[in-house]
C-alpha cells in the first residue's frame, strides 16, 4: 500500500487517529446471513475502533436494535431469511428516526434498483459487495459524522448555554408531549414557575458575571433535587418545571422544602455571602390543556411576589 501510494500525509494520519478515538466504543450492528461476509465487515469495523454487534438475519437484527437502543449504525444485507433487508429498514425506521440511527444497505446482488429501494425504505446509504476497505471506512465514518452533527444541532436547539438546563423551546415542545401522554393515561400533571427574587439588585450590586453564577447555582440545585422533573430556564432568572410523576400535594411539599433550604444548598457556583431567595408558583391536576396549568402557576408566582417574595403559592 505504502509503495503504491506513498506515505500517508500527516494531516491524514491526524484525522484518522481522531476518528478512531471518536469511534471507540460506538455501537454498530451488522446483519448478514453469510458468515464470511459478516466476518469481513466485522473485522473492517473493528479496525475502526467500533464496538461491533452481529445478527444473522433481519429478525435477529430487529431484536438487537430493540435490546440495545444505543446502537448508532446498522449495516444490513438485502437478501436474508425470515426478515430481509428492506423489511428490516422499514421496521427499524418505525422505531428510530434518522437523527438517532444510520442504516447502510449492503448487497452482492446485481440488481440495479436495490440501492434505490434501500434508500426509499429509509436507509441512509448503500454499499455493494465485494467491499473495498476504503469505501466501507469512508461511508461508515461519513454516516457517523452526520449523526454527531445532528446531535450537536439538537443540543444547540434545546439546551440553555448558561446553565445546561433545557431551554424554553424544548420545555414547551417536550412539556406538551408529556402533558398529553399523562392526560391520556389519567395522571395528574404539576407545573411550577420559579423566579429569583430581587435579581436586578444582585446584578447591580455584584455585577452581571456574579448574577450569571447565581443563575447557574439555582439551576444545578434544581437539577440535583428534581431529577424526575422536566426543568428548564425559560427566561433570564426564571425557571419552569413540569412533573408527571407526582400529584400536587407531594410536589408542593418538595418545592417548599427546596425553597426553604436554598441558602444551604451547595454547588460549584454557590455564591459566597450573597443571600438569594426564590419565589414559586405551582399548580397541578387533570387539565386537558398544559397552557391552562402554566397560566395558573404563573398567576400563583405573581401572588408569591406580591405577598412578599421568598415563598410558594399554589
Ligand atoms: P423580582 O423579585 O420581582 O423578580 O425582581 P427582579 O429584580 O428579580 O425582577 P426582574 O424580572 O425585573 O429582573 C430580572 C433581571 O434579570 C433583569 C435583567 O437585567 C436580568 N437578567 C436577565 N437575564 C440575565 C442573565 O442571563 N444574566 C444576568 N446576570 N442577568 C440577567
Ligand atoms: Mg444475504
Ligand atoms: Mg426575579
Ligand atoms: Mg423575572
Amino acid at each position: 500500500y505504502v509503495l503504491k501510494k506513498g506515505l500517508p500525509s500527516f494531516d491524514y494520519v491526524v484525522q484518522w487517529v481522531g476518528r478512531l478515538l471518536r469511534n471507540t466504543g460506538l455501537k454498530v450492528l451488522v446483519a448478514d446471513d453469510s458468515p464470511s461476509s459478516l466476518e469481513i465487515i466485522r473485522r473492517m469495523l473493528g479496525m475502526q475502533g467500533l464496538n461491533v454487534q452481529v445478527a444473522h438475519n433481519g429478525r435477529e437484527a430487529l431484536a438487537a436494535l430493540q435490546a440495545q437502543p444505543d446502537i448508532k449504525l446498522v449495516l444490513v444485507d438485502y437478501n436474508m431469511p425470515l426478515v430481509d433487508g428492506f423489511e428490516f429498514v422499514m421496521e427499524a425506521r418505525r422505531m428510530m428516526g434518522k437523527e438517532r440511527l444510520a442504516i447502510i444497505g449492503i448487497s452482492g446482488e446485481d440488481h440495479s434498483d436495490i440501492s434505490a429501494r434501500f434508500l426509499k425504505h429509509g436507509a441512509n446509504d448503500f454499499i455493494s459487495k465485494p467491499y473495498s476497505f476504503e469505501e466501507m471506512t469512508c461511508r461508515v465514518n461519513q454516516n457517523l459524522e452526520m449523526l454527531e452533527l445532528m446531535d450537536n444541532l439538537h443540543h444547540l436547539a434545546n439546551v440553555d448555554e448558561l446553565t445546561g438546563l433545557y431551554n424554553r423551546r424544548f420545555f414547551f415542545e417536550q412539556g406538551y408531549l408529556r402533558h398529553q401522554q399523562a392526560h391520556r393515561q389519567g395522571h395528574p400533571v404539576v407545573v411550577a414557575m420559579l423566579d429569583i427574587d430581587h435579581f436586578k439588585s444582585i446584578n447591580d450590586q455584584y455585577g452581571h458575571a456574579h448574577g450569571d453564577k447565581v443563575i447557574r447555582h439555582v439551576a444545578s440545585c434544581l437539577l440535583k433535587h428534581f431529577p424526575d422533573t422536566l426543568v428548564a430556564r425559560i427566561g433570564g432568572e426564571e425557571f419552569a418545571m413540569l412533573c408527571d410523576q407526582q400529584a400536587l400535594p407531594a410536589m408542593r411539599d418538595r418545592l417548599e422544602t427546596f425553597r426553604e433550604a436554598l441558602p444551604r444548598h451547595s454547588s460549584e457556583d454557590a455564591p459566597a455571602g450573597v443571600p438569594i431567595s426564590i419565589s414559586i408558583g405551582v399548580h397541578g391536576g387533570h387539565h386537558p390543556e398544559m397552557n391552562a396549568l402554566l397560566r395558573a402557576a404563573d398567576k400563583r408566582l405573581y401572588e408569591a411576589k406580591a405577598n412578599g417574595r421568598n415563598r410558594l403559592e399554589g
